[in-house]
Protein backbone atom coordinates (compact mmCIF):
# COMPACT_ATOMS: atom_id res chain seq x y z
CA UNK A 1 0.00 0.00 0.00
CA UNK A 2 1.46 3.61 -0.89
CA UNK A 3 1.20 6.03 2.19
CA UNK A 4 3.50 8.25 1.11
CA UNK A 5 5.67 9.76 -2.43
CA UNK A 6 8.51 11.25 -2.68
CA UNK A 7 8.55 13.71 -5.83
CA UNK A 8 12.31 13.55 -7.47
CA UNK A 9 10.96 16.88 -9.35
CA UNK A 10 10.13 20.25 -9.11
CA UNK A 11 8.33 22.77 -10.85
CA UNK A 12 4.83 22.72 -12.38
CA UNK A 13 5.12 19.02 -12.83
CA UNK A 14 6.05 18.56 -8.58
CA UNK A 15 3.13 20.55 -7.93
CA UNK A 16 0.72 18.81 -9.88
CA UNK A 17 1.78 15.03 -8.46
CA UNK A 18 1.43 16.11 -5.66
CA UNK A 19 -2.16 17.09 -6.14
CA UNK A 20 -3.17 13.76 -7.02
CA UNK A 21 -1.52 12.73 -4.43
CA UNK A 22 -3.56 14.72 -1.67
CA UNK A 23 -6.96 13.66 -3.07
CA UNK A 24 -5.32 10.53 -2.51
CA UNK A 25 -5.04 10.59 1.27
CA UNK A 26 -1.20 10.17 -0.15
CA UNK A 27 1.38 12.11 2.05
CA UNK A 28 3.73 13.70 -0.14
CA UNK A 29 7.99 14.55 0.09
CA UNK A 30 9.26 17.14 -2.06
CA UNK A 31 13.35 17.26 -2.58
CA UNK A 32 14.80 21.09 -3.36
CA UNK A 33 17.75 22.12 -4.04
CA UNK A 34 19.65 25.68 -2.73
CA UNK A 35 17.76 27.86 -5.25
CA UNK A 36 14.22 26.11 -4.57
CA UNK A 37 14.13 27.08 -1.03
CA UNK A 38 10.94 28.68 -1.23
CA UNK A 39 9.56 27.34 -4.39
CA UNK A 40 5.66 25.94 -4.46
CA UNK A 41 6.59 22.69 -4.28
CA UNK A 42 8.35 22.45 -1.24
CA UNK A 43 5.27 24.54 0.16
CA UNK A 44 2.79 22.43 -1.20
CA UNK A 45 4.49 19.19 -0.09
CA UNK A 46 3.41 17.61 3.66
CA UNK A 47 7.51 17.36 4.22
CA UNK A 48 10.46 18.38 2.26
CA UNK A 49 14.30 17.60 2.46
CA UNK A 50 16.89 19.53 1.18
CA UNK A 51 19.24 17.70 -1.72
CA UNK A 52 22.11 20.08 -2.77
CA UNK A 53 23.65 22.89 -4.56
CA UNK A 54 21.49 24.74 -7.32
CA UNK A 55 23.02 23.39 -10.74
CA UNK A 56 20.65 19.62 -10.92
CA UNK A 57 23.71 17.56 -11.49
CA UNK A 58 24.40 17.86 -7.73
CA UNK A 59 20.24 17.92 -6.62
CA UNK A 60 17.87 17.18 -9.13
CA UNK A 61 19.82 14.06 -10.92
CA UNK A 62 21.86 12.98 -8.39
CA UNK A 63 20.46 9.38 -7.41
CA UNK A 64 22.20 8.82 -4.39
CA UNK A 65 20.76 12.16 -2.84
CA UNK A 66 17.17 11.43 -3.84
CA UNK A 67 17.68 7.76 -2.70
CA UNK A 68 19.11 9.23 0.59
CA UNK A 69 15.81 12.01 1.22
CA UNK A 70 13.47 8.72 0.62
CA UNK A 71 14.68 6.55 2.54
CA UNK A 72 15.27 9.09 5.41
CA UNK A 73 11.65 10.21 5.08
CA UNK A 74 10.26 7.00 4.86
CA UNK A 75 8.62 7.25 1.24
CA UNK A 76 7.17 3.64 -0.40
CA UNK A 77 7.09 5.04 -3.82
CA UNK A 78 8.91 7.93 -5.87
CA UNK A 79 7.45 9.77 -8.45
CA UNK A 80 10.01 10.88 -10.79
CA UNK A 81 7.79 13.43 -13.26
CA UNK A 82 9.37 14.18 -16.34
CA UNK A 83 12.51 15.48 -17.71
CA UNK A 84 15.59 15.21 -14.44
CA UNK A 85 15.74 11.11 -13.87
CA UNK A 86 12.55 9.73 -15.17
CA UNK A 87 13.88 7.78 -17.77
CA UNK A 88 17.12 6.78 -16.52
CA UNK A 89 17.12 2.83 -15.85
CA UNK A 90 19.31 2.91 -13.31
CA UNK A 91 17.48 5.13 -11.44
CA UNK A 92 14.22 2.97 -11.32
CA UNK A 93 16.72 -0.24 -10.98
CA UNK A 94 18.02 1.58 -7.97
CA UNK A 95 14.39 2.63 -6.21
CA UNK A 96 13.20 -1.30 -6.67
CA UNK A 97 16.47 -2.37 -5.19
CA UNK A 98 15.86 0.08 -2.21
CA UNK A 99 12.96 -1.96 -1.73
CA UNK A 100 10.57 1.38 -2.90
CA UNK A 101 8.36 1.57 -5.97
CA UNK A 102 9.23 3.51 -8.95
CA UNK A 103 6.32 5.03 -10.10
CA UNK A 104 6.66 4.00 -13.87
CA UNK A 105 7.78 1.10 -15.96
CA UNK A 106 10.86 -1.47 -15.40
CA UNK A 107 14.14 -0.35 -15.96
CA UNK A 108 14.12 -2.95 -18.98
CA UNK A 109 11.22 -1.26 -21.06
CA UNK A 110 13.43 2.45 -19.95
CA UNK A 111 16.64 0.87 -21.58
CA UNK A 112 14.92 -0.32 -24.42
CA UNK A 113 12.95 2.47 -25.57
CA UNK A 114 16.00 4.57 -24.59
CA UNK A 115 18.21 3.14 -27.09
CA UNK A 116 15.99 4.35 -30.38
CA UNK A 117 17.67 1.56 -32.94
CA UNK A 118 17.21 -1.11 -30.39
CA UNK A 119 13.16 0.42 -30.41
CA UNK A 120 13.42 0.47 -33.65
CA UNK A 121 13.80 -3.49 -34.26
CA UNK A 122 11.18 -4.69 -31.40
CA UNK A 123 9.00 -2.30 -33.21
CA UNK A 124 9.47 -4.11 -36.37
CA UNK A 125 9.07 -7.62 -34.96
CA UNK A 126 5.98 -6.63 -33.02
CA UNK A 127 4.54 -5.57 -36.50
CA UNK A 128 4.21 -1.83 -35.82
CA UNK A 129 4.94 0.41 -38.59
CA UNK A 130 8.45 2.22 -38.80
CA UNK A 131 10.21 4.84 -40.75
CA UNK A 132 11.63 2.98 -43.75
CA UNK A 133 15.31 2.73 -43.32
CA UNK A 134 17.95 0.68 -41.22
CA UNK A 135 17.29 -2.44 -39.55
CA UNK A 136 20.91 -2.27 -37.94
CA UNK A 137 23.31 0.07 -37.07
CA UNK A 138 25.75 1.44 -40.45
CA UNK A 139 29.19 0.38 -38.96
CA UNK A 140 31.55 1.56 -41.89
CA UNK A 141 30.95 3.50 -44.85
CA UNK A 142 31.53 0.45 -47.53
CA UNK A 143 27.84 0.01 -47.50
CA UNK A 144 26.85 3.74 -47.13
CA UNK A 145 25.65 5.35 -50.55
CA UNK A 146 23.96 1.01 -51.47
CA UNK A 147 22.11 1.94 -48.36
CA UNK A 148 21.08 5.12 -49.37
CA UNK A 149 20.24 4.24 -52.74
CA UNK A 150 17.65 1.46 -51.39
CA UNK A 151 16.00 3.92 -49.41
CA UNK A 152 16.27 6.96 -51.37
CA UNK A 153 16.86 10.48 -51.02
CA UNK A 154 16.14 12.23 -48.56
CA UNK A 155 17.30 10.59 -45.74
CA UNK A 156 18.18 11.15 -42.40
CA UNK A 157 21.08 10.00 -40.36
CA UNK A 158 20.07 9.28 -36.91
CA UNK A 159 21.70 8.78 -33.60
CA UNK A 160 20.76 5.80 -31.62
CA UNK A 161 21.52 7.10 -28.05
CA UNK A 162 19.61 10.26 -29.57
CA UNK A 163 16.22 11.32 -29.51
CA UNK A 164 13.47 14.67 -29.34
CA UNK A 165 15.67 15.73 -32.20
CA UNK A 166 19.41 15.44 -30.97
CA UNK A 167 22.35 13.95 -32.97
CA UNK A 168 19.74 14.22 -36.22
CA UNK A 169 21.49 14.75 -39.81
CA UNK A 170 19.02 15.81 -43.03
CA UNK A 171 20.90 14.32 -46.14
CA UNK A 172 19.47 15.41 -49.17
CA UNK A 173 22.04 13.77 -51.89
CA UNK A 174 24.71 12.02 -52.18
CA UNK A 175 27.64 14.58 -52.18
CA UNK A 176 26.81 15.24 -48.16
CA UNK A 177 26.43 11.68 -47.40
CA UNK A 178 29.69 10.74 -46.34
CA UNK A 179 30.49 13.82 -44.69
CA UNK A 180 26.73 13.88 -42.97
CA UNK A 181 27.64 10.11 -42.14
CA UNK A 182 31.17 11.06 -40.30
CA UNK A 183 29.65 14.25 -38.46
CA UNK A 184 26.95 12.59 -37.48
CA UNK A 185 28.91 9.65 -35.45
CA UNK A 186 31.14 12.29 -33.81
CA UNK A 187 28.62 14.18 -32.63
CA UNK A 188 27.03 11.09 -31.28
CA UNK A 189 30.02 9.99 -29.66
CA UNK A 190 30.77 13.04 -27.94
CA UNK A 191 27.47 13.84 -26.88
CA UNK A 192 26.00 10.64 -25.60
CA UNK A 193 29.56 8.69 -25.59
CA UNK A 194 27.70 6.08 -27.82
CA UNK A 195 28.44 6.85 -31.39
CA UNK A 196 25.80 4.31 -33.27
CA UNK A 197 23.87 5.63 -35.66
CA UNK A 198 21.46 4.41 -38.42
CA UNK A 199 18.86 5.60 -41.60
CA UNK A 200 15.75 6.26 -42.04
CA UNK A 201 14.01 7.65 -44.71
CA UNK A 202 13.10 11.67 -44.37
CA UNK A 203 9.29 12.56 -43.85
CA UNK A 204 9.14 15.71 -45.81
CA UNK A 205 6.22 17.67 -44.00
CA UNK A 206 5.15 15.08 -41.35
CA UNK A 207 2.70 15.76 -38.11
CA UNK A 208 3.68 15.11 -34.73
CA UNK A 209 0.97 13.02 -33.43
CA UNK A 210 1.43 10.74 -30.41
CA UNK A 211 -0.75 8.25 -28.20
CA UNK A 212 -1.10 8.06 -24.80
CA UNK A 213 -1.19 4.83 -23.09
CA UNK A 214 -1.46 2.85 -19.96
CA UNK A 215 -0.83 -0.37 -18.97
CA UNK A 216 -1.30 -2.59 -15.74
CA UNK A 217 0.67 -5.45 -14.01
CA UNK A 218 -2.52 -7.57 -14.92
CA UNK A 219 -1.72 -7.79 -18.66
CA UNK A 220 -4.01 -4.62 -19.32
CA UNK A 221 -2.70 -2.72 -21.85
CA UNK A 222 -5.39 0.45 -23.34
CA UNK A 223 -4.38 3.84 -25.68
CA UNK A 224 -6.35 7.23 -24.31
CA UNK A 225 -6.49 8.34 -27.76
CA UNK A 226 -3.98 10.87 -29.69
CA UNK A 227 -2.30 14.85 -28.98
CA UNK A 228 -1.73 16.44 -31.79
CA UNK A 229 1.83 18.28 -31.31
CA UNK A 230 2.92 19.86 -34.05
CA UNK A 231 3.12 23.07 -33.01
CA UNK A 232 7.34 23.54 -32.54
CA UNK A 233 10.05 25.28 -32.42
CA UNK A 234 13.59 24.01 -32.09
CA UNK A 235 12.25 20.64 -31.29
CA UNK A 236 10.14 22.19 -28.25
CA UNK A 237 7.02 21.72 -27.88
CA UNK A 238 4.81 25.17 -27.95
CA UNK A 239 1.09 24.14 -28.28
CA UNK A 240 -0.47 20.43 -28.23
CA UNK A 241 -3.87 19.81 -28.88
CA UNK A 242 -6.68 16.66 -28.64
CA UNK A 243 -8.27 15.19 -30.75
CA UNK A 244 -6.20 15.99 -33.71
CA UNK A 245 -7.22 17.87 -36.77
CA UNK A 246 -5.75 15.48 -39.00
CA UNK A 247 -7.54 12.51 -36.86
CA UNK A 248 -10.33 9.82 -38.49
CA UNK A 249 -11.72 7.57 -36.90
CA UNK A 250 -10.15 4.68 -39.28
CA UNK A 251 -6.72 6.26 -38.87
CA UNK A 252 -7.34 6.64 -34.67
CA UNK A 253 -8.50 2.75 -34.87
CA UNK A 254 -5.02 1.81 -36.85
CA UNK A 255 -2.78 3.94 -34.70
CA UNK A 256 -4.21 3.33 -31.34
CA UNK A 257 -3.67 -0.61 -31.81
CA UNK A 258 -0.72 0.00 -32.74
CA UNK A 259 0.29 2.32 -29.64
CA UNK A 260 -1.10 -0.77 -27.69
CA UNK A 261 0.94 -3.14 -29.74
CA UNK A 262 4.19 -1.41 -28.95
CA UNK A 263 3.50 -0.71 -25.43
CA UNK A 264 2.86 -4.69 -24.97
CA UNK A 265 5.94 -5.24 -26.59
CA UNK A 266 8.45 -4.31 -23.72
CA UNK A 267 6.10 -5.44 -21.05
CA UNK A 268 5.23 -1.97 -20.68
CA UNK A 269 3.55 -1.03 -16.76
CA UNK A 270 2.24 2.71 -16.20
CA UNK A 271 1.85 5.85 -18.28
CA UNK A 272 3.75 5.60 -21.94
CA UNK A 273 3.87 7.67 -24.75
CA UNK A 274 4.26 6.61 -28.55
CA UNK A 275 5.47 9.13 -30.86
CA UNK A 276 4.60 8.96 -34.55
CA UNK A 277 5.24 10.72 -37.78
CA UNK A 278 2.09 11.01 -39.64
CA UNK A 279 2.22 12.39 -43.45
CA UNK A 280 -0.80 14.14 -45.40
CA UNK A 281 -2.08 10.66 -47.08
CA UNK A 282 -2.40 9.13 -43.30
CA UNK A 283 0.81 7.15 -43.54
CA UNK A 284 1.84 7.01 -40.51
CA UNK A 285 5.25 5.77 -38.81
CA UNK A 286 6.67 4.57 -34.85
CA UNK A 287 9.58 7.23 -33.97
CA UNK A 288 10.10 6.75 -30.39
CA UNK A 289 8.51 6.21 -26.78
CA UNK A 290 8.57 8.36 -24.44
CA UNK A 291 8.50 6.23 -20.99
CA UNK A 292 7.30 8.72 -19.01
CA UNK A 293 4.33 10.91 -17.88
CA UNK A 294 4.49 13.85 -20.42
CA UNK A 295 4.08 17.95 -19.75
CA UNK A 296 1.01 17.78 -22.36
CA UNK A 297 -0.61 15.27 -20.83
CA UNK A 298 -3.79 17.42 -19.12
CA UNK A 299 -5.24 18.03 -22.57
CA UNK A 300 -5.81 13.96 -22.44
CA UNK A 301 -7.46 14.10 -19.28
CA UNK A 302 -9.56 17.07 -20.10
CA UNK A 303 -11.16 14.94 -22.77
CA UNK A 304 -11.03 11.58 -21.30
CA UNK A 305 -11.87 12.34 -17.84
CA UNK A 306 -9.37 10.14 -16.58
CA UNK A 307 -6.81 11.75 -13.74
CA UNK A 308 -3.26 10.10 -15.38
CA UNK A 309 -1.20 11.22 -12.37
CA UNK A 310 -3.75 8.95 -9.93
CA UNK A 311 -3.68 5.94 -12.45
CA UNK A 312 -0.02 5.97 -12.29
CA UNK A 313 -0.07 5.60 -8.72
CA UNK A 314 -3.14 3.07 -8.84
CA UNK A 315 -1.18 0.68 -11.43
CA UNK A 316 2.14 1.16 -9.67
CA UNK A 317 -0.09 0.16 -6.09
CA UNK A 318 -0.30 -3.29 -8.07
CA UNK A 319 -3.58 -2.48 -8.66
CA UNK A 320 -5.51 -2.82 -12.38
CA UNK A 321 -6.90 -0.34 -14.36
CA UNK A 322 -10.11 0.84 -13.70
CA UNK A 323 -11.68 1.47 -17.24
CA UNK A 324 -11.25 -0.98 -19.89
CA UNK A 325 -10.68 0.27 -23.78
CA UNK A 326 -14.32 0.58 -24.66
CA UNK A 327 -15.04 2.64 -21.91
CA UNK A 328 -12.83 5.41 -22.94
CA UNK A 329 -14.00 8.14 -25.11
CA UNK A 330 -12.82 11.52 -26.06
CA UNK A 331 -15.44 14.36 -25.23
CA UNK A 332 -14.90 17.66 -27.15
CA UNK A 333 -11.27 19.84 -27.75
CA UNK A 334 -8.51 20.21 -25.48
CA UNK A 335 -5.70 22.67 -26.23
CA UNK A 336 -2.72 23.05 -24.36
CA UNK A 337 -0.12 26.40 -24.44
CA UNK A 338 2.87 26.20 -22.88
CA UNK A 339 4.47 29.59 -21.15
CA UNK A 340 7.66 30.20 -20.95
CA UNK A 341 9.61 32.83 -19.18
CA UNK A 342 11.78 33.46 -22.27
CA UNK A 343 11.93 36.76 -24.39
CA UNK A 344 9.80 36.16 -27.77
CA UNK A 345 11.19 39.76 -29.11
CA UNK A 346 14.87 38.71 -28.30
CA UNK A 347 14.99 34.72 -29.92
CA UNK A 348 13.62 33.44 -26.95
CA UNK A 349 16.32 34.41 -24.58
CA UNK A 350 15.56 32.98 -21.00
CA UNK A 351 14.17 35.67 -18.83
CA UNK A 352 14.71 34.58 -15.56
CA UNK A 353 13.95 36.61 -12.18
CA UNK A 354 11.32 38.49 -10.14
CA UNK A 355 7.87 37.66 -11.06
CA UNK A 356 6.36 41.16 -10.01
CA UNK A 357 2.84 40.06 -11.07
CA UNK A 358 0.73 37.21 -11.62
CA UNK A 359 -2.78 37.36 -12.27
CA UNK A 360 -3.83 33.83 -14.38
CA UNK A 361 -7.28 33.30 -15.81
CA UNK A 362 -9.94 31.38 -14.73
CA UNK A 363 -13.86 30.77 -15.40
CA UNK A 364 -15.41 28.09 -17.84
CA UNK A 365 -13.35 25.31 -19.34
CA UNK A 366 -10.04 27.22 -17.74
CA UNK A 367 -7.14 25.13 -15.93
CA UNK A 368 -3.59 26.29 -15.17
CA UNK A 369 -0.52 23.62 -13.96
CA UNK A 370 2.07 25.99 -12.73
CA UNK A 371 4.27 26.79 -9.68
CA UNK A 372 4.51 30.79 -9.61
CA UNK A 373 3.80 33.02 -7.32
CA UNK A 374 3.62 36.54 -6.86
CA UNK A 375 6.86 37.76 -5.78
CA UNK A 376 8.57 34.29 -6.60
CA UNK A 377 12.03 34.68 -8.36
CA UNK A 378 12.69 32.43 -10.90
CA UNK A 379 15.98 31.01 -11.13
CA UNK A 380 18.15 30.08 -13.50
CA UNK A 381 19.63 27.11 -13.17
CA UNK A 382 15.98 24.96 -14.57
CA UNK A 383 13.64 25.05 -17.29
CA UNK A 384 12.12 27.87 -18.33
CA UNK A 385 8.44 26.67 -18.75
CA UNK A 386 6.69 28.40 -16.21
CA UNK A 387 3.28 27.19 -16.80
CA UNK A 388 1.11 25.71 -18.79
CA UNK A 389 -2.40 26.69 -19.75
CA UNK A 390 -5.29 24.04 -20.70
CA UNK A 391 -8.95 24.85 -22.40
CA UNK A 392 -11.80 22.81 -22.88
CA UNK A 393 -14.69 23.19 -25.17
CA UNK A 394 -17.58 21.68 -26.93
CA UNK A 395 -16.04 22.20 -30.26
CA UNK A 396 -12.33 22.91 -31.55
CA UNK A 397 -12.95 26.79 -32.87
CA UNK A 398 -15.01 27.30 -29.38
CA UNK A 399 -11.32 26.07 -27.45
CA UNK A 400 -9.51 28.48 -30.00
CA UNK A 401 -11.78 31.15 -28.79
CA UNK A 402 -11.34 30.00 -24.97
CA UNK A 403 -7.69 29.57 -25.30
CA UNK A 404 -7.58 33.84 -26.68
CA UNK A 405 -10.16 34.78 -23.94
CA UNK A 406 -7.11 33.55 -21.65
CA UNK A 407 -4.26 34.57 -22.90
CA UNK A 408 -6.10 38.39 -22.34
CA UNK A 409 -6.37 37.60 -19.21
CA UNK A 410 -3.26 36.20 -18.28
CA UNK A 411 -0.97 38.68 -16.81
CA UNK A 412 3.16 38.37 -15.67
CA UNK A 413 4.80 40.70 -15.24
CA UNK A 414 8.78 41.34 -14.23
CA UNK A 415 9.62 38.33 -16.54
CA UNK A 416 9.29 38.36 -20.24
CA UNK A 417 7.50 35.41 -21.17
CA UNK A 418 5.67 33.79 -24.46
CA UNK A 419 2.44 34.90 -24.21
CA UNK A 420 2.35 37.50 -26.76
CA UNK A 421 3.92 34.84 -29.19
CA UNK A 422 1.07 32.28 -28.15
CA UNK A 423 -1.82 35.06 -28.84
CA UNK A 424 0.18 35.34 -31.99
CA UNK A 425 -0.57 31.74 -32.99
CA UNK A 426 -4.30 31.83 -32.04
CA UNK A 427 -4.74 34.51 -34.52
CA UNK A 428 -3.17 32.57 -37.29
CA UNK A 429 -5.24 30.84 -39.99
CA UNK A 430 -3.35 27.95 -40.21
CA UNK A 431 -3.89 27.26 -37.12
CA UNK A 432 -7.79 28.34 -37.30
CA UNK A 433 -8.38 25.88 -40.12
CA UNK A 434 -6.24 23.22 -38.45
CA UNK A 435 -3.93 22.88 -41.46
CA UNK A 436 -0.59 22.47 -40.33
CA UNK A 437 2.52 20.22 -39.73
CA UNK A 438 5.90 20.24 -37.59
CA UNK A 439 6.73 22.90 -40.34
CA UNK A 440 4.14 25.42 -39.14
CA UNK A 441 6.27 28.18 -37.80
CA UNK A 442 8.71 28.31 -40.20
CA UNK A 443 5.43 28.37 -42.64
CA UNK A 444 3.97 31.21 -41.04
CA UNK A 445 7.04 33.58 -39.87
CA UNK A 446 4.45 36.32 -38.88
CA UNK A 447 3.81 34.16 -35.52
CA UNK A 448 6.98 35.40 -34.82
CA UNK A 449 6.43 39.27 -35.21
CA UNK A 450 5.48 40.54 -31.17
CA UNK A 451 3.75 44.09 -31.68
CA UNK A 452 4.86 45.77 -28.78
CA UNK A 453 2.73 45.73 -25.66
CA UNK A 454 1.30 49.50 -24.97
CA UNK A 455 -0.10 48.29 -21.22
CA UNK A 456 3.68 46.21 -20.31
CA UNK A 457 5.32 49.94 -21.76
CA UNK A 458 2.88 51.79 -19.35
CA UNK A 459 3.75 49.57 -16.31
CA UNK A 460 6.94 50.07 -16.73
CA UNK A 461 7.18 53.91 -17.10
CA UNK A 462 4.92 53.89 -14.18
CA UNK A 463 6.98 52.02 -12.07
CA UNK A 464 10.10 53.75 -13.12
CA UNK A 465 8.58 57.25 -12.24
CA UNK A 466 7.02 56.01 -8.64
CA UNK A 467 11.02 55.15 -8.18
CA UNK A 468 12.14 58.66 -9.21
CA UNK A 469 9.62 60.22 -7.07
CA UNK A 470 10.38 57.94 -4.30
CA UNK A 471 13.82 58.95 -4.40
CA UNK A 472 13.18 62.71 -4.76
CA UNK A 473 11.13 62.53 -1.64
CA UNK A 474 14.23 60.86 0.13
CA UNK A 475 16.22 63.62 -0.95
CA UNK A 476 14.19 65.91 0.62
CA UNK A 477 13.10 64.16 3.33
CA UNK A 478 16.86 64.66 4.19
CA UNK A 479 17.44 68.15 3.42
CA UNK A 480 13.50 69.71 4.32
CA UNK A 481 11.46 68.03 6.10
CA UNK A 482 8.66 70.53 6.16
CA UNK A 483 8.65 70.40 2.25
CA UNK A 484 7.93 66.87 2.50
CA UNK A 485 4.50 67.46 4.36
CA UNK A 486 3.59 69.58 1.88
CA UNK A 487 3.89 67.51 -1.04
CA UNK A 488 1.92 64.75 0.98
CA UNK A 489 -1.07 66.53 1.68
CA UNK A 490 -2.09 65.45 -2.32
CA UNK A 491 -0.14 62.79 -3.67
CA UNK A 492 -3.56 61.73 -5.52
CA UNK A 493 -3.39 64.82 -7.77
CA UNK A 494 0.38 64.61 -8.32
CA UNK A 495 -0.63 61.13 -9.88
CA UNK A 496 -3.38 62.65 -12.03
CA UNK A 497 -0.88 64.82 -13.76
CA UNK A 498 1.46 62.32 -14.44
CA UNK A 499 -0.90 59.90 -15.99
CA UNK A 500 -2.40 61.97 -18.45
CA UNK A 501 1.23 63.21 -19.15
CA UNK A 502 1.78 59.23 -19.93
CA UNK A 503 -1.26 59.37 -22.28
CA UNK A 504 0.65 61.66 -24.72
C1 LIG B 1 12.16 12.67 -38.56
C2 LIG B 1 11.64 13.67 -39.41
C3 LIG B 1 11.44 13.33 -40.73
N1 LIG B 1 11.78 12.10 -41.18
N2 LIG B 1 12.48 11.46 -39.06
C4 LIG B 1 12.50 15.38 -34.65
C5 LIG B 1 12.35 14.96 -33.24
C6 LIG B 1 12.65 13.50 -33.20
N3 LIG B 1 11.79 12.82 -32.29
C7 LIG B 1 12.49 13.05 -34.60
N4 LIG B 1 12.32 14.22 -35.41
C8 LIG B 1 12.07 14.10 -36.73
N5 LIG B 1 12.36 12.89 -37.26
C9 LIG B 1 12.29 11.21 -40.34
N6 LIG B 1 12.64 10.01 -40.81
C10 LIG B 1 11.32 14.91 -38.88
C11 LIG B 1 11.55 15.14 -37.54
C12 LIG B 1 11.23 16.45 -37.09
C13 LIG B 1 10.20 16.69 -36.19
C14 LIG B 1 9.47 15.66 -35.65
C15 LIG B 1 8.46 15.90 -34.77
C16 LIG B 1 8.16 17.20 -34.43
C17 LIG B 1 8.88 18.24 -34.92
C18 LIG B 1 9.90 18.01 -35.81
C19 LIG B 1 10.61 19.09 -36.33
C20 LIG B 1 11.64 18.85 -37.20
C21 LIG B 1 11.96 17.54 -37.58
Amino acid sequence: MIRKILVANRGEIAVRVMRSCREMGIQSVAVFSEADRSAMHVRYADEACFIGPSPSSESYLNIDKIMDAAVKSGADAIHPGYGFLSENAEFARRVAEAGLIFIGPSPDAILAMGDKLTARKIMMDAGVSVVPGTRDLIEDEDKLKETADSIGYPIMIKASAGGGGKGMRLVREESELVSSYRRARSEAGSAFGNDVVYMEKYIESPHHIEFQVMADEHGNTVHLFERECSVQRRHQKVIEETPSPLMTPELRAKMGEQAVAAAQSVNYVGAGTVEFLVDNDHNFYFLEMNTRLQVEHPITERVTGVDLVKTQIMVANGEELPFKQEELTQTGHAIECRIYAEDPKNNFMPSPGLVKHITEPLGLGVRTDGYVYEGYEIPIYYDPMISKLIVWAQTRGEAIERMKRALYEYKISGVKNTIPFLKRIMEAEDFASGNYDTHFIEKNPEVLEIPSDCNQECEDMALFIAYLDYTEKMKKLVSEPTEVEKHASSPWKEFARRKSVLRL
